[in-house]
């Protein structure tokens, strides 16, 4: 009887070291042959790629930038974005909702263009609309950066309106004031910023402009607004010249949990950079990929040839939905130079108009489009991160005159 025991104690024991054994080696085998998917993508050849350079991806949420692994294209970015936090990653902050921003920040807009919209108003609701008013009222709108053009037509449209209506009220002549301005800021231009993906491919948005202007501000708060929009985002590093430029893009990205292909070599093909950062929004199927480019080189031939070479690689992949020309409304006229020349290099799709909270010289929004023929998409407000605003005619005339 003992002995029966024994030995059915001695085989339960037997069995259980048997199943141990055997487990331990297949966790040992499985752990072997695993690829970490996601997590330590492998290094393709440099030689297969644009400028041969190496881009590293930037993770948010798992490390501090600059300390990943060296990868190009990440195996599957949503298993990335799905890894777990290190408690060392910075929280996620929530973007504001897009709607109605450029209200919420009208008051900034009025704030430095107040001059302008209390000069007009004051000239106009005087006793008598006489020469000198009228000479007075183009001589506001020509600081305001209006052009010399629009404010001819302005001003001419709203003589003979006052004319025929014989009005002095001046809530009246406010009320044609306004129409008037609303059409030369044209209401009728398609500001809608081509960031939808397509079948197959995601968007891609590349942001152009002189140093300072704001590009990689402006990149950072793009993202924010796509991604309060609840779209998958990639940025892409493609400014090489500054070895600051993407660690401060990095930064922007790692805030709302998006991430960053940029390279670990300085001075690398910028081109490079791009195309890396557009295939790994290819093969991690997001919605938008969003490349910041220099603003600075030795000279401008070279930034040109530069951002025309940039273009042209992505294209090998996927087509460039928008670029966006970036330009600050501070440097008024200047600004005008800037854009023909960047328009001869590349097709620009849209402006955006930065630092308008510091000037009031916000005419220069109806001086760009007439030069350019392209529309004004998105205006800086503010250093702050939710402080880009969709432009709107109406919305931006009423901030002028209020
Ligand atoms: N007040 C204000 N400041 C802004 C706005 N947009 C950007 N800035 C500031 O302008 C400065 C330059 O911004 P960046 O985004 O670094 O400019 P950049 O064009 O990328 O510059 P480079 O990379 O050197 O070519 C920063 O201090 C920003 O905070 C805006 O709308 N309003
Ligand atoms: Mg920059």
């Amino acid at each position: 009887m003992l002995e029966s025991v024994n030995e059915t104690l001695s085989i339960v024991i037997y069995v259980v070291i048997g199943l141990a054994v055997i487990g331990s080696i297949a966790a040992l085998l499985v752990r072997t042959r695993r690829t970490p998917k996601g997590m330590y993508p492998t290094t393709r050849d440099a030689d297969d790629q644009p400028g041969g350079s190496t881009a590293v991806l930037d993770r948010p949420g798992t490390a501090e930038p600059g300390t990943d692994t060296a990868v190009t294209v990440p195996d599957d970015l949503r298993d990335l974005e799905e890894a777990p936090a290190r408690p060392t990653a910075p929280a996620l902050e929530t973007p504001e909702p897009v709607q109605g921003r450029l209200a919420r920040l009208r008051a900034r807009l009025s704030k430095s263009n107040n001059a302008l919209g209390k000069a007009l108003l004051a000239l106009l609701s005087s006793d008598k609309i006489d020469e000198d008013v009228w000479e007075e009222i183009e001589e506001t709108l020509l600081l305001a950066d209006l052009g010399t053009e629009p404010t001819m037509e302005l001003v001419d449209a709203l003589r003979e309106r006052v004319r025929i209506s014989g009005s002095r009220d001046p809530q009246e002549v406010r009320g044609m004031l306004r129409e008037e301005l609303i059409k030369l800021v044209d209401p009728t231009m398609d500001r809608s910023l081509a960031v939808e993906r397509h079948a197959d491919k995601p968007a891609v948005v590349m942001v152009v402009g002189v140093n300072g202007v704001g590009k990689t501000t402006t990149v950072g708060k793009l993202a924010r607004v796509l991604v309060a929009e609840d779209k998958d985002v990639l940025l892409g590093a493609a400014d090489t010249f500054r070895a600051a430029a993407a660690e401060q893009l990095a930064t922007w990205g790692q805030r709302v949990g998006v991430p960053t292909v940029r390279s670990d070599v300085d001075g690398a093909d910028p081109a490079s950079v791009a195309f890396e950062a557009v295939k790994a929004g290819i093969d991690g199927e997001v919605d938008t990929v969003l490349i910041d480019t220099a603003g600075r080189l030795q000279n401008k031939v070279g930034l040109m040839d530069e951002l025309g070479k940039v273009k042209r690689v992505i294209e090998k992949q996927a087509e460039v939905d928008e670029v966006l020309l970036v330009l600050d409304a501070t440097t008024g006229q200047n600004g005008l130079t800037q854009a023909k020349v960047f328009a001869e290099v590349v097709n620009i799709t849209g402006i955006v108009l930065t630092k308008l909270d510091g000037t009031a010289k916000g005419g220069i929004v109806v001086a760009i489009q007439r030069t350019l023929g392209v529309p004004v998409k998105l205006v800086g407000l503010g250093e702050g991160p939710d402080d880009l605003a969709p432009f709107e005619a109406e919305e931006f005339v009423d901030a002028l005159l209020s």
